[in-house]
């Protein structure tokens, strides 16, 4: 099957991006023309898997695919216990729930928009524990997700071991640019929080493309395959949440997967109140036999090679240009560095906003902002949040677009780097209560 693409003219592009409120997420995707906004359930299904969504098996309960789904992710992840989720944030939701009490503290390698919002939901309090060089875009260190291990040290010797539920650890951490952890620094956190009776619950997102990386960059790594790798990394925690549109190549679907049955019962009986019943959490039978054979096909050598090889082809074509992004280049999207494009621009302007949008009227791609919109407001003070990081995120889908797209992606933005003088600061005009970036509306200042 094939996706038929629109051009669009300079005018339709003027029109959609203000009826958008400058906002690329409330643009209609008829109107864009290559679709670079997110990874998350944009990538192309295989064959097999959509053979499996002919064997869906639609019982409510205890549907054939539904074993499929736990056998693959024992067989991949190693977990006990699956309980499926609508997507991610489902997962996140019900273990914040169940781990959280108010005045908590919970240390993390970079926030991420949801699993940040759910623990504050929760009645907990975020730590950012990742090291420094992570909020440096030119830092090339070769694992900038790393936790600072004397960060989180200090946050247990501050908190105590009784106010840290767990520890939060991502992989390939998405708002950084995409950057790995290292098993090395894996196991660290790991030995520190056992010490301390600790969980460290992971957010295995887009596990497969750190564990490529470690296969790359990690001494010793070498000759283990990307499924290796993934294993170990999953079993130096006690749980993860999962956002089964990213690595799993599904366009919908997410779980939650625990060792702890006790924990486990708890978060089968919130799957029913908050998902659906304990076998299907939100998605049908289809969806989950899916979700069972990508999560196969996510941990094949040559599809994790080519896919991150295609945002390195896109990342070296506009690094060569002298375009900033943040380096290293990411596993999943090429990540400019705003601040250093609009220099002129304050970030109470939004750059990166400002930036995301001009890409759009230029060519009709579509980017996404990830800097002072998406970190949004400490939830305590009201106040806004300004992070280090104010970028525009070009994501790859999987499976989708061939590297004659990339070209057109980069020329594009090299254009509009070129005319960057031209390029407006926003204002917010209409911002909502949770996850402002989603919805937020914006309208361009007076030069
Ligand atoms: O969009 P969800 O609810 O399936 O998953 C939430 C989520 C959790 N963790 C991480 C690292 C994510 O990247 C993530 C979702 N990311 C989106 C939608 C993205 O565009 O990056």
């Amino acid at each position: 099957m094939v996706e038929r693409v629109r051009m669009t003219s300079r005018e339709e592009r003027e029109r959609a991006i203000r009826d958008a409120g400058y906002n690329t997420f409330l643009l209609r995707s008829r109107d864009v023309y290559i679709d670079l906004l997110t990874d998350s359930g944009t990538s192309a299904m295989s064959d097999e898997q959509w053979a499996g969504m002919m064997r869906g098996d639609e019982a409510y309960a205890g549907s054939t695919n539904f074993y499929h789904l736990e056998d693959a992710m024992r067989r991949v992840y190693g977990y006990r216990y699956l309980v499926p989720t609508h997507q991610g944030r489902g997962a996140e939701h019900i273990i914040s729930k169940i781990l959280i009490r108010p005045g908590d503290i919970i240390p993390g390698n970079m926030y991420f928009t949801t699993t940040k919002l759910h623990q504050e939901l929760a009645g907990g309090k975020f730590l950012d524990v990742i090291i420094d060089e992570a909020h440096d875009p030119a830092s090339t260190h070769p694992f900038k997700g790393n936790v600072d291990l004397d960060k989180l040290e200090s946050a247990i010797r501050k908190y105590g071991a009784k106010k840290i539920p767990y520890v939060s650890m991502a992989v390939s951490v998405n708002m950084a640019g995409g950057q790995p952890i290292s098993l090395e620094n894996l196991r660290a956190v790991r030995s520190l929080t056992k010490a301390h009776g600790i969980r460290v619950i992971l957010d295995a997102t887009r596990v497969a493309e750190n564990a490529y990386f470690i296969k790359r960059r990690e001494p010793g790594q070498q000759k283990r395959t990307i499924a290796e790798i993934v294993g170990e990394i999953c079993s130096l925690t006690d749980g993860c949440t999962m956002s089964a549109k990213k690595d799993c190549l599904v366009n919908v679907g997410g779980f939650l997967a625990l060792n702890e049955e006790e924990i486990y019962e708890q978060a089968s009986n919130l799957c029913v109140v908050y998902e659906g019943l304990h076998t299907y959490g939100g998605l049908a039978g289809r969806d989950m036999e899916a979700l069972a054979i990508g999560i196969g096909e996510s941990v094949e050598e040559d599809h994790i090679r080519a896919r991150v090889g295609q945002v390195e082809y896109l990342g070296k074509k506009l690094a060569g240009w002298g375009i900033p992004i943040v380096l290293p280049i990411g596993g999943h999207a090429v990540f400019i560095d705003a601040r250093k494009v609009l220099p002129r621009l304050p970030q109470k302007h939004f750059p990166a906003q400002a930036l995301s949008a001009a890409i759009y009227l230029d060519s009709g791609v579509r980017t996404m902002e990830r800097g002072a919109v998406s970190a949004g407001r400490n939830r305590e003070t009201g106040k806004p949040i300004w992070p280090r990081l104010e970028l525009v995120r070009l994501t790859l889908p999987r499976r989708v677009y061939t590297q004659a797209h990339m070209d057109v992606v980069a020329e594009s933005v090299l254009a509009v780097h070129e005319s960057r003088d031209q390029i407006l600061g926003l204002k917010m005009v209409y911002e909502p209560r949770f996850l402002r970036f989603f919805q937020a509306k914006f309208q361009p200042l007076d030069s």
